[in-house]
């Protein structure tokens, strides 16, 4: 890119090395039978750092999408062989949403009632051939930055502000997939309630800043120990584990392991070092749903706390 002196600003400038960087990243699939055309394209999205993988008809295009999930963008032409454009944005609207897959259709100018059935279709946008190169990476870089907005607001909607763990939401999405497939499959699946010990006593002695960066180091703890499971912070120093798989028997042994390095670890805090202990219950399937399934673990707990706290109950 030379950017010509006076035109473009310092900021420009920033935000177009900012885009490019990522844009290494990003893979785009061209579905397009002009060889010429393919080409072109091909040629305009390498000068933008894009990865591009190519293919010649509709058909060839979805196989190279179901065998790459690496693959964010789509660029299809409407008229080819096989399968058209618009059965290929129909088969790909199946599978992927578009926050996950931004689908741009093209079509040519004299064929404009075309643009529209494209977005009737699914797909996010549409660019009429013949396109200046700027306008092509103006309007591909505008689906883009919008896929990765939507994808840091799902993010952010899903993740826990201080512990940067899932949150409740988190949990119940990933239960709804979790709880089908232990049904379906007839394995097991157990849930932890885990929360924390006097907590008040944590936030009274040594203050709110020490008891959030406790917060902090338990979660990252949680996340290490437990990262193939589900991890969520659930309420205030309570935290829940989703265990696809397991037996609670199973789930109460590997959660007493941490109880145990819990028990016998001291959490750097500002104001000093900290020790502390928690209390977990643990409940399996069958339930009637997560919500039942997190009753059934929170008895478990309030068992766990009755009993003399620092325990795992199931
Ligand atoms: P128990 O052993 O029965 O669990 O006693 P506890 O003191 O831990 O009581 P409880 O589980 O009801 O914990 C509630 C306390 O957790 C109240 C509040 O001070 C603290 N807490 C909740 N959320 C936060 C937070 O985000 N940061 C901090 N620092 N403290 C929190
Ligand atoms: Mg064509
Ligand atoms: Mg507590």
């Amino acid at each position: 890119y030379v950017l010509k002196e006076g035109r473009y600003s310092y900021q420009y400038a920033v935000n177009l090395i900012n885009r490019l960087t990522k844009n290494q990243s990003i893979k785009v699939l061209v579905a397009e039978d002009s060889t010429a055309t393919r080409s072109y394209i091909r040629e305009v999205l390498k000068r933008n750092l894009f990865q591009v993988v190519e293919a010649s008809d509709g058909q060839e295009a979805l196989n190279a999408i179901l065998a790459d999930d690496e693959i964010r963008l789509v660029l299809t032409d409407y008229n080819m062989p096989n399968m058209d454009g618009f059965e290929l944005v129909h088969e790909l609207r199946h599978k992927h949403e578009k926050v996950d897959l931004v689908i741009i259709g093209l079509s040519s100018a004299n064929e404009s009632h075309l643009s529209a059935k494209f977005i009737k279709s699914g797909a996010n946008d549409f660019l009429f051939k013949p396109f200046s190169q700027e306008e092509f990476a103006c309007r591909i870089f505008q689906a883009v930055e919008s896929m990765e907005r939507l994808e840091e607001m799902r993010r952010a909607a899903y993740t826990d502000l201080l512990t940067g763990v899932g949150n409740r939401r988190h949990l119940i999405e990933k239960a709804r997939t979790a709880f089908a497939q232990a049904y379906e499959s007839g394995n097991p699946l157990a849930l932890a309630a885990i929360d924390i010990d006097q907590f008040k006593h944590i936030n009274d002695d040594y203050g709110h800043d020490a008891g959030d960066a406790i917060l902090v180091a338990f979660a990252a703890q949680l996340q290490q120990s437990f990262g193939r499971f589900i991890v969520a912070r659930t309420g205030g120093q309570e935290f829940c584990i989703l265990f696809s798989g397991l037996s609670s028997e199973q789930a109460a042994k590997m959660v007493d392991l941490v109880r145990q390095q819990v028990e016998n670890e001291f959490y750097q805090t500002s104001v000093g070092e900290v020790s502390m202990t928690f209390s977990a219950g643990i409940a399996q399937l069958p339930a009637e749903n997560l919500e039942a399934l997190m009753s059934d673990a929170d008895q478990q707990l309030q068992a766990a706390k009755e009993a003399g706290r620092n325990q795992v109950s199931f």
